[in-house]
């Protein structure tokens, strides 16, 4: 009887406990400006230009600026769809004009960088066929740190405008 009674008030007291942090939560809630990502970093015209074959590694551009108070470098990203992706840029090598891996990008307030056909670009590999022309998925940008910046891109077919 005593232990019903004990595991009982026990099982109330939860219950109040969870009411409250509930409650304190839904009063905070609309004072806290939700801030999504890194301060300062402002994403425009991303897009991501599919392969002429599906599962293709696919390109992702879009123009990249920074106004704030913290450097960091540019360096990972991953993308929603994709197995793996790498930041990609074009050099000589081998006597030839290729993509290869970029290294890393220093960003400092001022920032900006124009992430574009023949520069440098993000590569998707293992692109789910999930992906297609016309929707948009995720891009997540992870910084020293391991803040991150998440921001959506425009899907678009392999003949389409970059
Ligand atoms: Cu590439």
């Amino acid at each position: 009887m005593i232990k019903a009674k004990q595991s009982s008030r026990f099982a109330s007291t939860l219950a109040i406990a969870g009411a409250m942090a509930l409650s304190a939560c839904s009063a905070e809630a609309p004072e806290v400006v939700e801030e999504e990502g890194i301060a300062g970093v402002t994403i425009e015209n991303a897009r991501m230009v599919l392969a002429p074959v599906e599962g293709n590694p696919a390109a992702i551009y879009f123009d990249f600026s920074y106004e704030g108070d913290r450097a960091f470098s540019l360096d990972r990203f991953s993308v929603e769809g994709a197995e793996s992706a790498v930041m990609h840029q074009y050099g000589e090598y081998d006597r030839k004009v290729q993509m290869m891996e970029a290294l890393p990008i220093p960003v400092t307030s001022g920032t900006t960088v124009e992430f574009k056909p023949g520069d440098f670009h993000v590569m998707a590999m293992g692109v789910s066929p999930e992906l297609q022309a016309g929707g948009t998925t995720d891009v997540t940008l992870k910084v020293s740190g391991g803040d991150t910046h998440t921001f959506t891109v425009e899907i678009r077919a392999a003949g389409e405008e970059r």
